[in-house]
Formats: C-alpha cells, sequence, structure tokens
C-alpha cells in the first residue's frame, strides 16, 4: 500500500516537471498578411526585397499618417495563468535612429471569434529596430490572472513621422504551451480594423 501511494503521487507530481512546449514558424509564404490591423496600418506581401527567408516578407506602412498602427501577426488561444509565450519575428528597418522604426508587443483578447477584440495591454519588448536593416525582435510574456482571456495578440508595431513609412516583417517564431492553440495569419478569419473609438465604446 505505502508503494501504491508512493507511486501514485510521483504520477502526479511529473507533468509538472514534464512542461512541455511547442514552437512554430511562420514565414508570409502564402497570400495572407495579417490576422487584423489596429489604426492606420496597411498590410501588403512583398515579393521583391526585402525578404529575410524564403520568397515573401510582409510589409507594412502607415497612411493616412495618425497613431501607432499594428499588424496583429499571430493569437495564442488557450492559455493558463502563469504559461509563458516566447515569440520573434525579423523586422527590417534601414532608418538609424530615424523613423519608422518597429517594436514586438501584444495585447489580450476576450473573444474567440474576433481577432479585432482588445482586452488591454500585455506590453513589449520597449526596444525600437535599430536601423541595421533586418534585426530579429523578441520578448516573452507571462500571462496574468484574467481568466477572461482568449488568448494573446502579438502584435508588429511601426513608429513612423510620415505617411507611406514602411517597415517588412519576416521569420515569425512562436514558443507556447502545448496545450496552446497557435493561430497564425493564413487561417479564416476576417481581416478587423479596429481604431481608438471601437476599444473606447467597448467600455
Ligand atoms: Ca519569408
Ligand atoms: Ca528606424
Amino acid at each position: 500500500m505505502k508503494f501504491v501511494l508512493s507511486f501514485g503521487t510521483l504520477l502526479l507530481v511529473l507533468p509538472a516537471f514534464a512542461l512541455a512546449f511547442q514552437t512554430e514558424t511562420y514565414g508570409w509564404e502564402e497570400t495572407s498578411t495579417v490576422l487584423a490591423i489596429y489604426g492606420n496600418g496597411n498590410p501588403d506581401l512583398e515579393y521583391t526585397s526585402p525578404v529575410y527567408a524564403g520568397s515573401q516578407s510582409l510589409e507594412f506602412y502607415e497612411s493616412p499618417l495618425g497613431g501607432t498602427p499594428q499588424a496583429i501577426v499571430c493569437w495564442i488561444q488557450n492559455l493558463d495563468e502563469g504559461d509563458t509565450v516566447a515569440a520573434s519575428f525579423y523586422v527590417y528597418d534601414d532608418t538609424p535612429g530615424s523613423s519608422p522604426s518597429g517594436r514586438i508587443w501584444a495585447h489580450y483578447n476576450v473573444n474567440y471569434s474576433d481577432p479585432g477584440n482588445y482586452d488591454g495591454s500585455a506590453g513589449g519588448n520597449s526596444t525600437y529596430s535599430s536601423g541595421i536593416g533586418w534585426e530579429q525582435l523578441s520578448y516573452e510574456w507571462t500571462i496574468d490572472a484574467d481568466s477572461l482571456h482568449a488568448g494573446l495578440m502579438i502584435e508588429g508595431r511601426i513608429y513612423s513621422s510620415s505617411e507611406f513609412d514602411t517597415l517588412w516583417f519576416d521569420q515569425m517564431e512562436v514558443t507556447a504551451p502545448d496545450g496552446a492553440t497557435i493561430v497564425w495569419p493564413n487561417v479564416p478569419v476576417a481581416l478587423v480594423r479596429r481604431t481608438w473609438a471601437d476599444i473606447k465604446s467597448a467600455f
């Protein structure tokens, strides 16, 4: 009986030490661009240059000028409090010390059917792309306690000073717990554009 109890305890404890993670990549090699857009961002596929890997990248430009447009490029669903999600992408910025520059950031979502839903910022890496050309930006998020969250949305942000300022994104990688669902832009969800007015009206 003593042996059986110990064995049972071992089985209960093991999964906590065997947390498994999955890693997926996305390189904009298909016809899709983004899951959703916030603000005045305009996504397109780049077929010539700059492309970091493969034969296509995501082009993202601001028009009209205003705010900080976000390309929402990945949706990680089925997360629990305390889970960690790591994401990175390469961004092409050839303007050192001046606009446009990029950042990797994220926000929460509360609605599984709406990739444009916004349920508060999740923060991100405050470092801007430096302007050396292709450069990898990355960050790791720890999911907070709000059980209503239906996922974490990863953003490619453009900070620009002129209309049509453009950045390119490629070779994105996401690592999340095995139980999570990683949704890339190539899933059939509607492209949704959110404005500050939409977000404010939701509260
Ligand atoms: Ca690519
Ligand atoms: Ca720059």
